[in-house]
């Protein structure tokens, strides 16, 4: 049974509105800042990507096709709100100050990379990779938010697959049950790796989950980010004036593989694909600015070569932070140290002194 949910478009795939525009979309400069947003994190995205391919980062989750529901969600936070993130975020991570060079050095394995620097991100979450266990710290988060009465936001991100968690569903539970400050954010992008979305979950929507935990809930098109802004922007304001928690889904298409471990062609078929294509968010975006007469080719090609430049300086950063210590990982993992734990840090210690050069790098 499909309960009647909202669900908001304002753009159609070839960027014409299909509604009445919201009155801020005239503001030009917003969107092409925002524009801008999406392809900086495209551009740094397909680095990532090359990056792993030659060896010098980890597993890397492409945010390709995700840009808009990233952008949306950073761009109306507040600084002081806290973001709870999962790992296909790079896009509201990087809105939110974290420095691509900072994503590079979490996904080379360097915990430096979580260690953010800019004063906006400074209290935000570093990256979860269990599957929506940090719907619940989200939730502790937005607790402490409401038992200080402070006016701010938790936002937490997940995909469709994590909906069919416990912690996913228990964490709306406590949210509905203490009207906690929190916004979940779904990235509905029709896969949990190899499982699509139809076979997930019976219910028409994952919008819908929200009723039985008593709160709001409701989908948007994720790959129209004036839709996006729009609901996120009513999800944040309720949320912060102690109207109750709202779960937001994100109607999207995992355009790449679920990470570069992954090949999807096994899975997928490229017709589905290629359909996904047509509806992406960053061509959405720049059809809407052309039509307005405020893009073109010119603009287009003079931004291209501006992002690639920040990304190449990201890159600079990143290679230049250079490999931490072997003793780096036994650093802040415990307050206070487990005997067996400094027994192996002693090893370790004694075996670098032996080797010729003293403190290696294996
Ligand atoms: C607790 C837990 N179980 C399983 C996994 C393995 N795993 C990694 S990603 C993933 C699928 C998640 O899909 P979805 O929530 O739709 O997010 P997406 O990757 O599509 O953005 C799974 C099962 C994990 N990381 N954590
Ligand atoms: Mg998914």
């Amino acid at each position: 049974m499909s309960p009647d949910l909202p669900y908001t478009r304002y753009l159609a795939p070839d960027g014409r509105s299909v509604v009445e525009l919201p009155t801020w979309a005239d503001d030009f400069n917003l969107l092409t800042r925002l524009y801008r947003q999406m392809v900086l994190t495209r551009l740094f995205d397909q680095k990532a990507v090359a990056l792993q391919r030659t060896g010098r980062i980890g597993t890397y989750a492409p945010t390709l096709g995700q840009e808009a529901i990233g952008v949306a969600t950073g761009s109306l936070m507040q600084a002081d709100d806290v973001l709870v993130p999962y790992y296909r975020d790079t896009a509201v991570q990087l809105m939110r100050g974290v420095r691509m060079e900072e994503i590079l050095l979490y996904w080379g394995g360097d915990e430096r990379g979580s260690d953010f620097v800019d004063p906006r991100a400074v209290r935000d979450f570093p990256i979860c990779v269990p599957i929506a266990t940090q719907a619940l710290h989200a939730c502790g988060v937005a607790t402490a938010f409401k038992i200080r009465g402070e006016h701010r936001v938790a936002v937490t991100t997940c995909g469709d697959g994590a909906t069919s968690k416990g912690d996913f569903l228990e964490a709306l539970n406590v949210a509905g049950a203490w009207q906690l400050p929190v916004v979940f954010v779904v990235n509905d992008n029709q896969w949990a790796i190899s499982v699509p979305r139809r076979i997930q979950c019976g219910a028409p929507t994952l919008a819908q989950k929200a009723i039985g935990a008593g709160i709001h809930g409701e989908q948007v098109d994720g790959n129209d980010i004036l839709a996006v802004c729009d609901r996120m922007r009513q999800a944040l304001a309720r949320a912060r004036h102690g109207k109750g928690p709202v779960l937001l889904e994100c109607l999207s298409y995992r355009l790449g593989d679920h990470t570069t471990a992954d090949d999807a062609t096994r899975y997928r078929c490229a017709e589905e694909v290629r359909q996904a294509w047509e509806e992406e968010p960053v061509k959405r975006l720049r059809a809407f600015l052309a039509s307005q007469g405020v893009w073109d080719e010119g603009r287009e090609q003079a931004l291209i070569a501006d992002c690639q430049a920040e990304v190449q300086r990201a890159v600079e950063a990143f290679e230049a932070a250079g490999v931490q210590p072997l003793s780096s990982v036994f650093e802040h993992v415990y307050a206070r140290w487990p005997s067996a734990l400094g027994e192996q840090r002693e090893t370790l210690e004694e075996r670098l002194v032996r080797r010729q050069g003293g403190e290696c790098h294996e």
